[in-house]
């Protein structure tokens, strides 16, 4: 049966003048722009919490999104339904990635075995899905915040019985990983941080985090899984703070830990704002660092203070991104995972398609943008320009380690008073406006 009648094979790319909502009006899977083709570029991916286990529910209301693939009465049966719907979906959408919590696809058990069991009969369903379809799994990671045993944290918890059972989960979600030909798997620390420092030890949850990332990288060993370890930054919500709460404290984490070879990060743009930070900023952070490895697309709500998981639209958004990520020379294993839902509103399946589609499309337009920006090379001279001093005799030896604060004060005597120069923001900003 199809779940998607209004999407009847694929959607198609029609250009730009086209007035179809469910056509792409600017990404071209395999059009080449800076030197690789737009969906290598993008690597996109479908979330499959959001898209099809969202129900639209709130803390003051019931959910308004009724999936045909949720009717079922038996969970496991309901699941296999869920599994159809998402790879018809990601087929017609024409993306070829995915990404899923254990939790997501196959129901909690009563029991931990009975977990795991749901979950391998369904990891081997979506094994033949993919192989029918041709669609991968950009990263698995395990639900470690939903289930009450999980309140105060999972490897964080004051209790150990519930690290281990974190640790058991994530064990089974990194061989469905494993299984299904991750190409990463994401930590995100769900409950991992605190309410109140009144009753929590900060380091010793530190430290116990730590330990997990250190046991699931030797299980990643044991069982052979190549794909890439990321974690997820994000400051609050569900707890007031959360240890990863951006890009500068996880690199700290990962440093203090020894894990920086072991992980890279997963950058959402949601997260970035709520921690007062801009997606570029945290962008910049990790490239520089070496460290972007994904991207969890989406964007909040200027006035509201929470996680909303919008689709993103802004092409200034989508152009700064694509900056960055073509200064990166692309993604490796990560890609750009559409972490964003529909609104309680948009209840309609066809919704489904408008926001990915929207989403794609908007990247499509960043891509172009910052090539040609790039090209174009204005920007870039200007910001060589301002830090041209460093290139003289001076500036070299400060940065090659070769000389001292007398060696400064000989400069300054020599040399007078610096000459204050402009920093044309309005300038750059401006150029950036002409290509939009
Ligand atoms: C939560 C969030 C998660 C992670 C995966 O804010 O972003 O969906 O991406 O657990
Ligand atoms: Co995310």
């Amino acid at each position: 049966m199809a779940y998607f009648p209004e999407v009847a094979d694929r959607v198609q790319y029609e250009g730009p003048s086209s007035r179809n909502p469910l056509a792409f009006k600017h990404y071209e899977a395999d059009r080449v722009v800076a030197g690789k083709a737009m969906k290598d570029w993008f690597r996109f991916a479908v979330a499959y919490w959001h898209t099809f286990k969202g129900t639209g529910q709130d803390p003051f209301g019931a959910p308004t999104m009724v999936r045909e693939w949720e009717a079922a009465e038996d969970p496991l049966v309901r699941a296999h339904h869920t599994m159809d719907a998402a790879f018809e979906f990601f087929t017609k959408l024409g993306v070829e990635y995915w990404c899923f919590h254990d939790r997501d696809i196959a129901p909690e058990g009563t029991t931990f075995a009975e977990s795991a069991h749901n979950l391998a009969t369904i990891v081997a369903y979506a094994k033949e899905k993919q192989a029918e379809t041709g669609v991968k799994l950009l990263w698995g990671t395990a639900n470690l915040f939903s289930n009450p045993r999980y309140q105060a944290g999972a490897a964080t918890n004051p209790d150990p019985h519930v690290y281990a059972y974190a640790a058991a989960q994530v064990k089974h979600a990194l061989d469905a990983t494993h299984a299904l030909g991750g190409e990463g798997y994401t930590f995100w620390g769900g409950r991992e941080g605190y309410d109140t420092l009144l009753n929590t030890k900060m380091q010793q949850e530190r430290e116990q985090f730590a330990r997990l990332l250190h046991q699931a990288v030797a299980y990643k060993k044991e069982i052979g899984f190549e794909g890439q370890f990321y974690i997820e930054p994000k400051p609050k919500e569900p707890t007031k703070h959360q240890y990863d709460s951006d890009v500068a404290a996880c690199l700290n984490f990962l440093r203090e830990f020894d894990l920086m070879d072991h992980l890279k990060l997963n950058i959402e743009t949601n997260h970035a704002t709520l921690a007062g930070h801009t997606m570029v900023h945290e962008l910049r952070s990790a490239r520089e660092a070496g460290a972007l490895g994904s991207i969890d697309a989406n964007a909040g709500d200027e006035l509201l203070g929470w996680d909303t998981d919008q689709f993103p639209t802004s092409i200034y958004l989508t152009s700064e991104i694509m900056i960055e990520l073509i200064r990166m020379g692309g993604f490796t294993t990560g890609g750009l995972n559409f972490d964003a839902k529909v609104r309680r509103q948009s209840h309609d399946t066809a919704d489904l398609f408008f926001a990915h589609i929207g989403g794609m499309d908007a990247f499509a337009r960043g891509l172009i943008i910052a090539d040609r920006i790039l090209t174009d090379g204005r920007l870039d001279a200007e910001v060589d320009e301002r830090y041209a001093g460093w290139q003289g005799e001076f500036g070299q030896s400060v940065l090659s380690d070769g000389s001292s604060l007398a060696d400064a004060e000989a400069y300054v005597l020599t040399h007078g008073e610096p000459t204050r120069r402009s920093g044309r923001q309005e300038k750059l900003e401006s150029l950036i406006n002409e290509f939009l």
